[in-house]
């Protein structure tokens, strides 16, 4: 049974409230942008079809290493971590799927699950496996790796759960799985480099053959942690490696916290697009790791320069670019629903500020050499204040003009606090 999600009267208000000034600012960014021969209305449209995914995962409070503060009215199964998710696309309206991870989010009923998340107004992005813990009952353990173990049982066992996640993700309307594994070891010495990478390729091989005909798999690279030596997929020359030895429907995903510090992440972008490999984005941001801090936190320009790529891709309508974007984050101190719509319109905005940069007058620029104009070019349409047209295609979409200030006024988390006594501790809380 579906709770509450925001009285839309109260959405209402906030819009007709707000809606004068915002005429107002949108009106006239309008006639700088057509001075700039920009179409406003072209760009709020682009914003309006612009899709990422929630991950289940996101709505309960992360953690630590060290320690995990539950927050209040956290969602206890999967079904309540969907009404949180469908708060954030009621105001929002950019998060139309979310994205499951097994088996946290396992149920008996998948009807059921597809059902409500279709009353929710919701659908259902990749799947994710999870063969980084060991579950209550597992037969054999994950602690020396899964997919890569030395001993074949535990690889199987790894293996037939991922292919479970495809069987549950067909009843749901998922068309990928994402497989990010924690396998690596921890000392030099401690594993074969070589072997480790050549029994990757042999179970993602059973992964891959399991795939119904319009799926793809995605891999997921990440330098670091739980295996501080080395993990097995630890790059992107890894992955593509990984994804070309597979076939056409392995693709590499890029997690923006899965790089090393200075790694430039939109060369990256570039070069997996030009390869027609690039499955799509895992959004977050951090100072030095996978911090998993939201989106636009820390470098804004960053996620403008990956967006930049990603709108350039589009335009040039290139083969095989069809990124699935998805935000993966750890909401240790914030209000997890507030950081996720605040996310949301902080990857929002960085693709609404790459719709602007002026392409062809770049592109001659960089002919020319002309390091400083080029670079002029691109903060041009980093500095434009793209707030009324997101607030617009918000508006325009049914969602809140003012996400967080709607969110606040509703009282929901203090609501959900008194419908949902917390019991024990929730699974997967620290990421
Ligand atoms: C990992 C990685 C995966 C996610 C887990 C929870 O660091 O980013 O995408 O499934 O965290
Ligand atoms: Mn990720
Ligand atoms: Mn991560």
């Amino acid at each position: 049974m579906v709770g509450t999600l925001i009285d839309h009267a109260l959405i209402k208000r906030s819009n007709a409230a707000a809606r004068a000034d915002l005429d107002d600012d949108f009106g006239s960014l309008g006639g700088r942008l057509a001075r700039r021969d920009i179409d406003i209305e072209a760009i709020t449209a682009k914003v309006q079809r612009f899709g990422v995914a929630i991950p289940t995962w996101g709505v309960g409070t992360g953690g630590t290493r060290f320690a995990r503060f539950p927050g209040p009215g956290e969602p206890r199964n999967v079904f309540e971590k969907l009404e949180d998710c469908a708060v954030i696309q009621q105001l929002v309206r950019a998060t139309p799927t979310v994205s499951p991870h097994f088996p946290w989010d396992r149920v008996d009923d998948y009807d059921a699950l597809l059902e409500t998340a279709g009353s929710l107004g919701l659908g259902f992005d990749a799947v994710n496996s999870n063969t980084f813990q060991d579950q209550p009952g597992q037969a054999l353990s994950y602690k020396f790796g899964s997919l890569t173990h030395t001993d074949k049982a535990v690889r199987e066992q790894a293996v037939a759960h991922n292919i479970e996640c495809i069987e549950i993700g067909r009843r749901l309307g998922s068309k990928a799985i994402t497989v990010w594994i924690a396998d690596g070891s921890n000392f030099p010495g401690q594993q074969s480099h070589g072997r480790a990478f050549e029994r990757y390729l042999d179970s993602l091989s059973g992964i891959y053959d399991a795939l119904p005909d319009d799926w793809r798999v995605f891999l997921e690279h990440k330098l670091f942690e739980p295996a501080f030596y080395a993990t097995v997929i630890s790059d992107w020359g890894s992955s593509f490696l990984a994804a070309t030895t597979l076939g056409p429907k392995a693709n590499c995903l890029v997690d923006l916290g899965h790089h090393a510090p200075t790694v430039n992440i939109e060369q990256i972008v570039s070069r997996l697009i030009h390869a027609r490999k690039l499955a799509g984005f895992h959004f977050n941001d951090s100072k030095y790791g996978d911090d998993d801090l939201d989106a636009g936190a820390i470098n804004p320009f960053q996620l403008f320069l990956v967006f930049h790529e990603l709108v350039t891709a589009e335009l040039e309508q290139r083969p095989g670019f069809e990124p699935a974007y998805m935000m993966d984050q750890s909401h240790n101190v914030t209000d997890p629903i507030e950081s996720l719509m605040t996310s949301a319109m902080a990857i929002q905005r960085a693709h609404a500020q790459a719709l602007m940069v002026d392409r062809a007058r770049l592109q001659a620029l960089q002919d020319s050499n002309d390091a400083l104009l080029a670079l002029e070019t691109m903060k041009r349409a980093y500095e434009t204040d793209v707030g009324p047209i997101l607030a617009m295609a918000r508006l325009r979409a049914g969602g809140a003009a003012d996400p967080l200030a709607v969110y606040r006024d509703s009282r929901y988390r203090a609501l959900k606090d008194e419908e949902r006594p917390q019991k024990a501790s929730l699974g997967g809380g620290i990421v």
